[in-house]
């Protein structure tokens, strides 16, 4: 687990009021709530009806907080209790206002790059952020954390990260997940069959990583866990193409939602083992058109990830990106530079190794998240 937190870091930044302790407090104490918007106003937490075609917010549903069970009341109050006034709340302190400091601007910079961001987003981020902040003059922190917070979110939600997951009748949603060695792609589809299938929805997934044997096996126990029915291979190294196929002939026969092809982890530089997954493609949509191409890229590779991004979207055709590993990681970053530099929506984020450590994206609930 990382020691260091980008939530933690971004909240402190503009805190305190180094330059203008002596100043008079009330000069100019802007609501910028009321110049900016006020960040917090999607609820993201709504759940919705059904899965198809539905935004990947309802994965991403914070864990409600809930106020503990008030403690029972005696059953008699002593007359002196009674009378006793209860006493009010201490008040926090107002922030006090001031002007942001050329300090302020190099901690976050620094804040931001060391969160991966990479030095043109963090040079865009912060220009974004002054252009907004400058005409305010005076701001207390609350402010600076609401404008960091909006600018953060409305990046994210340029994208749509909506899940195509639309059966029609006799005809599965078919998604293929794709990317290199060992990124995740076999543990998000166990996580994602038991999502899908927790809502009612019967999942099907093909063992199409035929390069391994013990890859079909791994993919099973996720199956189980998730609740999904496999289809395997029908002898070992048999053509991955061919196992894409006939996981979709299944799930035509037997009537599943969803079918969900995993294939083998390849170097995105090695053209033949590439054009193989256009050959998976192509097989597929002879029985169905397909849903979601998802390439899983490990959150915690940083650049290299995105070299990985620019050669599966030029070949493998990929309608939507899964970050995993972002538990533990403080490369925030990535997310971002990721979606910017491919234009590829985040559809999913994975944030551990159970079968349950699998949301959705929601900028709002994201960007919560990282300043919290
Ligand atoms: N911490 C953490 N570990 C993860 C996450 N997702 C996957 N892993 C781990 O990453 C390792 C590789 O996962 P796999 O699902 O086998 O990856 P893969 O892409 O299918 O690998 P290949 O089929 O060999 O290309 C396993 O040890 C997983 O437990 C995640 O979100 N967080
Ligand atoms: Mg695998």
């Amino acid at each position: 687990m990382a020691s260091w937190s980008l939530g933690k870091a971004l909240k402190s930044i503009f805190q305190g009021n180094t330059k203008d302790d002596d100043q008079p407090q009330d000069v100019l104490d802007v609501d910028v709530a009321e110049s900016v918007g006020d960040a917090a106003v999607v609820d993201a937490t709504e759940v919705p009806e059904s899965i198809e075609s539905t935004s990947a917010a309802a994965l991403a549903e914070p864990v409600a907080e809930v106020d503990p069970a008030p403690s029972a009341q005696p059953a008699s109050v002593p007359p002196e209790t009674k009378a006793a006034k209860t006493p009010k709340a201490p008040q926090a302190p107002k922030p006090r206002s001031r002007a942001v400091t050329d300090a302020d601007w190099d901690e976050l910079e620094d804040t931001l790059l060391s969160a991966d961001f990479g030095p043109d987003l963090t040079d865009s981020i912060i220009a974004e952020i002054r252009g907004i902040a400058a005409p305010l003059l005076m701001l207390d922190t609350n402010d600076f954390q609401r404008i960091l917070a909006e600018v953060l979110e409305a990046r994210l939600a340029r994208h749509d990260s909506t899940l195509n997951l639309k059966s029609e009748s006799g005809v599965p949603a078919v998604v293929v997940v794709v990317g290199v060695n060992g990124v995740g792609k076999t543990t998000t589809i166990g996580k994602f069959a038991k999502f899908i299938t927790t809502r009612g929805k019967s999942v099907v997934v093909g063992a199409a990583d035929t390069f391994r044997a013990a890859a079909v096996d791994q993919l099973a126990t996720w199956a189980e866990r998730g609740g999904a029915s496999i289809v395997r291979p029908q002898s070992d190294g048999q053509d991955p193409a061919a196992v894409a196929y006939q996981t979709v002939e299944a799930a035509i026969r037997d009537g599943h939602d969803v079918a969900i092809v995993d294939t083998a982890g390849r170097l995105h530089t090695k053209s033949g083992l590439m054009d193989e997954l256009s050959k998976i493609r192509r097989v597929i949509e002879k029985l169905a058109p397909i849903s979601e191409v998802l390439l899983v890229l490990d959150a915690t590779t940083g650049q290299n990830g995105l070299l990985q991004a620019q050669a599966f979207v030029e070949t493998a055709g990929v309608t939507g990106l899964v970050l995993t590993k972002l538990d533990g990681s403080a490369r925030a970053g990535f997310v971002f530079s990721v979606q910017e530099q491919t234009g590829l929506p985040v559809k999913l984020v994975g944030q551990g190794e159970g079968i349950d450590d699998l949301t959705g994206f929601t900028p709002h609930v994201f960007v919560q998240q990282l300043l919290a």
